[in-house]
């Protein structure tokens, strides 16, 4: 053992050591790690992370000095920012010196793996890119005590057990979705957001821009989509009684609003790649448009002006297909919005689309004799076909809800999707790829906890944790449909969730579950071993200042 930090160090690290690692009957127990890894051995003895161990990083690339400022990060939270240990960038680990932090590239190891061990040497992490070393610091991350982890800086010295880990993610993409329209969040929420994702191995966020309620994203060919489109003048208030509104319906008086700018995109865009994260934009079409239509009348069916929409539910008024100016506005919106996301999928949106404005719309008649559709939903289909091509010509795919599986879409597609597991299967047995995200459990929109009278309001429905545990996206596919599932996804539909505090308490602890499921994959999935496990997330819930839905852990 190496303790620098004298004999304070040493007593924390014995005594922590004990507490943390040895069970009544004394055998060396595994830490508890959330996302649980491939394989977790315990193994003989510790080592005492100070201030003053180096840290080598090699190669010294972007990417690893992402993955070296989480540690970083991470030390600072232990040490303090004035003693964070020295970080070495370096060509290759031939002048390390030990005890010492490494963290190296490995070409043995596929992608986004890690394997991480903790000897009496230090600490060592290769990984298959530098996002596996960035998962193997969120698993150090659990494996230092969260109460050090304060940012006090009070701490000379932690003791780690020794461990060897093996861990790679069972699905590519990990996704969570924030509705940003209904309830606009800050940059810096969004970034918080970000952060939480991180520690769960997260790693897609799917950002939903647009809305009925309120169009979120700066377009300079367009300002009145945030001149207008981002300012509602009243909400609703209490729940949403589903289109039946009235004198008696009442309102806050009170506008909302928000956007992003451009800029914000940039800065959340880069502030999530520095964490391994993709942020993948939603731009609905054709269904909850109200926020649009009002700010241009014109991609309405009748040309009517509109208010930006003040209640929840699903809405009539939707972009006319039937006119070329609605595609030239897509094309225009996109290719803005493309210039502003690196992501290979752009979220086209497809849900809940009502087509009683086209029924009553020459414009959107005329369309579907000339193209000899047989339904309104293929006039959806038409209208997706498009965007997909023009997406296509900017080396984009698109993702989209499940309806536009019914719409009529092409190979290329990827479904989302969120109306049960059904449709991804049906997507996935026609050979599209899919992305599991169903309302039984994935809406983090819906009540945790039994004890509604004591939950704030929420949409409706049941998902407490247990049952986001038992999530399993391959259920009804066979061996060689199951590559086809991209991964899943909860969402966090924000209509009752007015402030990123209940944000946070509607995602944790279910994110947890969710990255289980995402991460360690459907196979020898344990829910008691998970629960066994999670009060080491939780206490870091704590100590990073994260609200969390505590009696939801009661729901067994
Ligand atoms: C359905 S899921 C919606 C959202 C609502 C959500 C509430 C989906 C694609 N559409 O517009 O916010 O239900 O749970």
């Amino acid at each position: 053992m190496n303790c620098l930090g004298g004999i304070r160090a040493a007593a924390l690290c014995a005594a922590a050591a004990v507490l943390a690692m040895v069970s009544c009957t004394g055998d060396v127990q595994s830490p508890g790690i959330v996302p649980l890894p491939c394989s977790v051995a315990a193994g003989e003895g510790e080592f005492c992370l100070s201030a003053d161990v180096p840290v080598y990083v090699c190669p010294d690339t972007r990417e690893m000095r992402c993955a070296a400022d989480e540690l970083k990060e991470l030390m600072e939270r232990v040490f303090g920012t004035e003693s964070c240990p020295g970080f070495i960038f370096c060509g290759s680990l031939d002048e390390v010196a030990h005890p010492a932090v490494t963290m190296v590239l490995s070409d043995r190891m596929p992608a986004s793996s890690y394997s991480l061990e903790v000897s009496e040497d230090g600490v060592a992490v290769e990984g298959g890119d530098a996002a596996g070393v960035f998962y193997a610091v969120q698993t150090l991350r659990q494996l230092i005590p969260a109460e050090v982890q304060g940012f006090s800086g009070s701490v000379p010295a932690v003791p780690l057990q020794a461990v060897s880990v093996e861990d790679s993610p069972a699905f590519e993409y990990r996704g969570v979705m924030l509705d940003a329209a209904r309830h606009f969040f800050s940059v810096d929420e969004v970034k918080t957001l970000l952060d939480i994702m991180a520690i769960h191995k997260m790693n897609v966020f799917h950002w939903h821009l647009t809305d009925d309620q309120g169009w979120r994203i700066e377009i300079d060919s367009f300002p009145e989509l945030t001149r207008i489109g981002s300012v509602r003048k009243r909400t609703i208030v209490g729940k949403d009684p589903g289109g039946e509104y009235d004198e008696t319906t009442q309102y806050d008086g009170t506008p909302h609003s928000g956007y992003y700018t451009k800029d914000d995109v940039r800065e959340i865009v880069e502030y999530a790649a520095g964490r391994f994260i993709t942020v993948v934009p939603e731009i609905e079409f054709p269904g909850h448009a109200v926020a649009a239509i009002a700010s241009y009348p014109w991609l309405g069916c009748t040309g009517e002006q509109f208010e930006v929409r003040q209640t929840w539910d699903i809405d009539d008024r939707v972009f006319c297909i039937g006119r070329e100016s609605t595609f030239s506005f897509f094309e225009e919106v996109l290719s803005e919005v493309a210039e502003l996301f690196p992501s290979g999928y752009i979220h086209i949106g497809g849900d809940e689309c009502p087509s009683k404005m086209w029924e009553k719309c020459p414009e959107c008649r005329r369309r579907m004799e000339e193209l000899g559709l047989e339904s309104f939903r293929r006039l959806q289909g038409y209208g997706t076909g498009r965007i997909e091509k023009f997406l296509g010509s900017l080396g984009r795919s698109i993702i989209g809800w499940d309806e536009i599986l019914e719409a009529g879409v092409s190979d290329s597609a990827i479904v989302m999707s969120w109306r049960g597991c059904d449709t991804g299967i049906e997507a996935a047995k026609r050979g599209n790829r899919v992305i599991m995200s169903p309302t039984e459990y994935s809406y983090f929109d819906y009540y945790q906890s039994s004890d509604i009278d004591a939950e704030p309001l929420a949409w409706g429905g049941y998902l407490p944790l247990e049952k986001v545990y038992s999530f399993d996206p391959y259920s009804g596919l066979d061996d060689g449909e199951k590559p086809l599932v991209l991964g899943v996804q909860a969402n966090l539909w924000t209509e009752y969730i007015p402030d990123f505090t209940q944000a946070e308490y509607m995602l944790l602890p279910r994110l947890a579950a969710m990255s289980e499921v995402a991460w360690h994959g459907p196979c020898d999935k344990d829910y008691r071993d998970f629960r066994k496990r999670l009060p080491v997330l939780l206490q870091l819930y704590r100590t990073y200042g994260y609200r969390f839905c505590e009696s939801g852990l009661c729901e067994m």
